[in-house]
């Protein structure tokens, strides 16, 4: 078994470049950014595996000089030759398997449908032990499957891996209430306006917006021109004393939306007193709002910090600005968090969509964020 780097502008396209030189032979070992030294040649590399029947194949087209030599082995030193070689070659495929951390034996390598789907999840940014296990449950009974029940299998796979919940507020019972928290400029406060445009202005329900934002100038002022021009109330209030009361005074409101600051990793401290009144009030629902277009290290690394508020759901804004939306269902799997609403632009009411499991696989497999 040979292996071999094919670097390209995306994985797809280093795939073909493979296929088309190896032929379906070739298996699909490892999908990657390509390392630095190599950056020039493609941003991405696909390491494949050519099969032992494919490099027979292979050598059947060498010289005639070069296949005698190979063909009719004259001696045990050949013998040598060959086996020192082999053993490289499995120690070079154990360590790329090692590296990619994938976890199947290496004899069970992936067939040209699934290495195709796997290539699919890798460029779409899934987590890749997500990916990987995904994988091990299509692989099962991949051979005896159409293309199309492939799909579909993997659409369910996919499916079942991550929630989605966009019903707002946890009572049928008004008031309900609800909390927007998240990194800086997530997106909060646009957010909590289209919520507030869409749930209390389009159904005529008494609606009342809260800022507790006392961390960046002007919060306040913000929500408040956003509030004049919905026509609904807004308050602007300072500490979880004012808000406790202010919950209660609009308790008789059908929907209340409560803005908090964006606090940074370094003021995260500073969060702790409104972190533990909400997340002592089984009423509220906080909803984690965070940007699509994040590092996936980075996004993980937010949800863990803001798990202080005890969020009930995910919120994701920017899809407009990614291709990449694996991110979206891996944290969603990873913290068992259903995703509740999906904003792909600034426009307010328009770029805000309840989220739908089939809406985020389509995303991940492959469909914009504006079709
Ligand atoms: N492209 C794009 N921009 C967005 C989206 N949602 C919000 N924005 C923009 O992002 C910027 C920050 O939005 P805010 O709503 O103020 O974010 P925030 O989380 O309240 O920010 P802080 O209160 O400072 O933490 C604004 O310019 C918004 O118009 C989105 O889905 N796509
Ligand atoms: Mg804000």
């Amino acid at each position: 078994m040979r292996l071999k780097s094919y670097f390209a502008a995306s994985v797809g396209a280093a795939l073909r470049q493979a296929r088309q030189d190896l032929g379906d032979e070739a298996v699909l070992m490892e999908a990657r950014k390509a390392p630095p030294e190599a950056r020039h040649l493609g941003e991405c590399e696909v390491v494949v595996a050519l099969a032992p029947a494919a490099v027979a194949e292979n050598r059947s087209s060498e010289t005639p000089a070069a296949a005698l030599a190979t063909a009719a082995p004259a001696n045990a030193g050949w013998l040598a030759t060959e086996l020192a070689e082999l053993r490289r070659e499995v120690q070079r495929i154990a360590a790329t398997v090692a590296r990619s951390g994938f976890t199947a034996p290496v004899g069970d390598l992936l067939s040209a449908e699934l290495s195709e789907v796997f290539s699919q999840l890798v460029a779409a940014e899934v987590d890749a032990r997500l990916a990987q296990d995904v994988l091990s449950c299509l692989r099962a009974d991949s051979a005896s499957r159409t293309p199309e029940e492939l799909r579909q299998r993997l659409r369910a796979e996919l499916g079942s891996r991550f929630s989605t919940d966009s019903q707002l507020g946890r009572t049928t019972e008004p008031p309900r209430l609800v909390a927007l928290v998240g990194p800086p400029g997530a997106g909060k406060t646009t957010t909590l306006v289209k919520l507030a445009a869409r749930y209390g202005l389009t159904t005529r329900r008494p609606t009342q917006l809260i800022s507790v934002d006392t961390l960046r100038v002007a919060a306040g002022d913000q929500l408040r021109s956003f509030a004049a021009i919905l026509g609904l109330g807004c308050q602007s209030l300072e500490g979880v004393g004012a808000l406790r009361q202010a919950l209660e005074e609009h308790r008789h409101k059908d929907l209340i939306l409560v803005d908090t600051p964006g606090y940074a990793p370094r003021d995260l401290d500073a969060a702790a007193g409104l972190a533990a009144f909400l997340a002592a009030q089984p009423a509220v629902e906080v909803h984690l709002v965070l940007t699509a277009s994040m590092k996936s290290a980075d996004l993980s690394s937010a949800v863990d910090r803001y798990a202080v508020f005890r969020p009930r759901n995910l919120i994701f804004t920017r899809l407009d600005e990614t291709s990449s939306f694996g991110p979206i269902l891996s944290q969603s799997a990873r913290t068992g968090l259903p995703v509740s609403f999906l904003a792909g632009g600034q426009e307010i009411p328009e770029d805000l969509e309840p989220a739908t499991t089939q809406r985020i696989v389509d995303l991940v497999l492959g469909r914009s964020a504006g079709s």
